[in-house]
């Protein structure tokens, strides 16, 4: 009985020779401890020992036992930290395979808007600048003969900082302090955020605006018409449009343009407000009063100016009815423009 465990033992031990993984330690284990185990058959026959025959045999099954169990644990960690590193150094990357592609952005419609007036003024001879969104009331109202008491100036129009500076309500400051630089020939576009204290479905705080100002001898009432008209016809295509009357008090005259209702085609619908017409721009001859604050040599010179909200202009082109389409970014929406 005692040559049994230690036959148990060197013959256990031999298998375990033969072990290289989780899967063939496991028959082992069977083997020896499981129902029908070797070791489980030990204890088995136990049944037909006497008592004292009993209490030795236990004993010596049993420490053969915990050893082939105590054997078994060690290798069987040993086995699986094995396994998984192989495993990890397997799962490689097939290269062989297809991506997954990373969405590409595109360009947001109020920049595609400014980018297409942008090449055609200049394509028309003007350069384009930009200038601080924080400006002084003199560059924001006073030099463009916006006096102290114009509602235009009034708080609830104006964002003002401390300091008596304030968010630029118009690009047109830039303008100044260009014509304060250099004298005419100037043909000049400018295009940046303008910020106005307005919120509802068509009016956001902070918008885009694109002004254009050309100055020299002679500039023309008909340059601004001409001027004016390639780009309707540029951004809208063939499409009716008119000058009419209006007021701004850094020209004179002052004229807006409409362009026929491209949602009802001029019959009148609640978009344009049952006229037919729809307002794109605001525009003039630059205001004698203008020049004098830039010190122009007084009836030298004349010019013509415009301004526009990029906004309005993206949504009219593209048939976007909500001006917060354009702020949140769904690229859903932004890639219907391309
Ligand atoms: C509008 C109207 C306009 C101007 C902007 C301008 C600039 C200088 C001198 C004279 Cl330096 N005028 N700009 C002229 C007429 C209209 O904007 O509705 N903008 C959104």
């Amino acid at each position: 009985m005692s040559d049994n465990k230690h036959e148990l033992i060197v013959e256990f031990e031999n298998d375990l020779q033969t072990v290289k993984d989780t899967a063939a330690l496991e028959n082992i284990r069977v083997k020896y401890l499981g129902k029908k185990g070797k070791v489980t058959e030990q204890l088995k026959n136990m049944k037909d020992l006497s008592p004292e025959e009993r209490k030795t045999f236990g004993s010596v099954i049993n420490k053969v036992k915990l050893e082939i169990q105590s054997k078994i644990d060690d290798l069987k960690s040993n086995l699986e930290r094995k396994e998984q590193d192989e495993a990890l150094r397997k799962d490689t990357i097939d290269t062989s395979l297809p991506g997954t592609f990373a969405e590409l952005g595109t360009f947001h419609p109020v920049t595609l808007i400014a980018q297409r007036i942008s090449e055609l003024f200049i394509k028309l001879g003007y350069f384009i600048t930009d200038g601080p969104e924080i400006e002084e009331e003199y560059y924001n109202f006073e030099a463009l003969n916006v006096p102290a008491h114009h509602p235009a100036r009034d708080m609830q129009d104006t964002f003002y900082l401390e300091n008596g500076r304030l968010l630029r309500t118009q690009t047109s400051p830039m303008q100044i302090r260009v014509m304060e630089t250099i004298k005419p020939p100037i043909k000049m576009i400018t295009f940046g955020k303008v910020y106005r204290v307005d919120n509802d479905i068509t009016h956001s705080p902070m918008f885009h605006q694109m002004e254009g100002l050309a100055v020299d001898k002679n500039v023309s009432m008909s340059d601004l018409k001409g001027t004016l008209g390639v780009f309707v016809k540029e951004i809208f295509g063939k499409i009716p449009y008119r000058f009419r009357a209006s007021y701004f008090p850094f020209t004179e005259p002052s004229a807006e343009v409409d362009i026929q209702c491209i949602f009802c085609k001029g019959k009148g619908c609640n978009v344009c407000s049952n006229s037919g017409w729809i307002e794109i721009l605001g525009c003039g001859m630059v205001n004698p009063k203008v020049f004098e604050s830039v010190n122009y040599e007084p009836g030298k010179y004349t010019g013509l100016a415009f301004g526009l909200g990029i906004e309005r202009i993206a949504m009219l082109a593209y048939g976007i009815n909500d001006i917060r389409l354009l702020y949140n970014s769904d690229i859903r929406f932004l890639k219907q423009l391309q």
